[in-house]
């Protein structure tokens, strides 16, 4: 065979080939690797991994708030570079923290099945049993979230929300040893992976936090023109959650928002119908543009003849239909239009000035 992999000859002479799978070192990000690993030793039993760890800038710089040390590329540079010098065949990341334009060259070969992607409140063991809504006045919550501030601010205007930055086992050691968090707010989908469900006192719905684009599913970024390894990859693709991903990154492509910019959604397939709900923040949250929308994503087979198809805002999916990859699109670019026409850019532009300004 083909292709720039590495061959190791087994005891009984047989070839295998060896899949290198880069990872950052963060506990979280070793797991989502092994977790993908686990599931590709299953499908391709002959197939021999590896892992290589890497630090990335954006887990060097621990102490500033991820929406000032710009663009999300800081998490993604290092193991980019490692695919480009085919030192790695293949990236897992949390979706969210991939930029909605990829670098030229890469692409998202899988996504996979969607962990919860709601939000949750993690409580300093002293307000055991409370809730945002009963935690005393003026207590201070972590998070260095715009969006989740944004929308707290709003719906918790007696509450305080400070910056706090680190991987997940940082913030939680600096919410449990000190006393300067009330509470904190994480995604479920990292605090479930890392095995801390028990420390989850309250997920939060849709009326009190939209999520993140992206937010609580896997994504596997290998090279666009490795044809093999875009196929090894392609059967983890979940489908639904693939047409979620889709709809909710056009959106924030067209809002050109990345992770420094208050903007949230919240996505539903029911049946054939894709349900896309967005929204943009003031950073206080009291400006708020948010609207729904909702296109037909019938799964037939007409799955597309041509591997050489265009991806959908990053992503390569040639085992779903294309006519449902382009309606998950169009969906997101429609409805950030909509909220365009309604004066996003200023709400936008407003809360990205006052940021940095920070
Ligand atoms: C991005 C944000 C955060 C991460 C911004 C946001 C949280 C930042 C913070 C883009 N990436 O969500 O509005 O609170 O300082 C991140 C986490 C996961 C992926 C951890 C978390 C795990 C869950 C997943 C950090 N990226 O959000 O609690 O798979 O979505």
């Amino acid at each position: 065979m083909e292709g720039p992999f590495k061959y190791i000859r087994e005891g009984n002479g047989k070839a295998s080939r060896v899949i290198r799978m880069g990872t950052r070192k963060s506990q979280l990000a070793r797991i989502q690797t092994d977790s993908v690993a686990g599931t590709l030793k299953q499908l391709y039993p002959d197939v021999r991994l590896e892992i290589v760890a890497m630090s990335t800038i954006g887990d060097k710089i621990l102490d500033t708030a991820l929406s000032k040390i710009g663009e999300k590329s800081l998490f993604t540079k290092e193991l980019e570079n490692a695919l480009e010098r085919n030192e790695v065949d293949i990236v897992v990341h949390s979706l969210k923290d991939l930029p909605t334009s990829l670098p030229p060259g890469f692409t998202i070969g899988a996504i996979l099945e969607r962990e919860n992607p709601h939000d949750a409140v993690v409580l300093h063991p002293k307000n055991a049993g409370l809730t945002l809504d009963s935690l005393p006045e003026k207590s201070v919550i972590g998070t260095s979230s715009l969006r989740r501030a944004a929308q707290l601010k709003k719906r918790f205007p007696q509450l305080e929300f400070e910056n706090i930055r680190g991987n997940l086992n940082t913030r939680l050691k600096k919410l449990d040893e000190k006393d300067d968090y009330a509470a904190i707010i994480l995604a479920a989908a990292g605090l479930k992976r890392m095995g801390w469900e028990s420390r989850i006192s309250q997920v939060l719905g849709p009326e009190d936090c939209m999520y993140a684009v992206g937010q609580g599913a896997l994504a596997v970024e290998v090279r666009a023109q490795d044809k093999d390894i875009l196929e090894m990859v392609s059967v983890l693709h979940h489908p639904d959650t693939v047409l979620r991903c889709i709809s909710e990154r056009a959106f924030l492509k067209q809002l050109e928002g990345g992770c420094s910019v208050p903007v949230a959604v919240h996505t539903e397939v029911k049946g054939s119908m894709l349900y896309l709900t967005g929204a943009v923040y003031s950073l206080d949250g009291a400006d708020c543009l948010k609207d729904t929308m909702q296109t037909c994503v019938e799964l037939d087979n007409k799955v597309n003849e041509s591997t050489q198809r265009s991806a959908n805002v990053g992503v390569t999916a040639c085992n779903i239909s294309s006519s449902a990859l382009e309606a998950a699109e169009k969906l997101g670019l429609d409805l950030a239009n909509v909220l365009l026409n309604k004066g996003a850019k200023d709400i936008l532009t407003t809360a990205r000035k006052l940021n940095d300004a920070r």
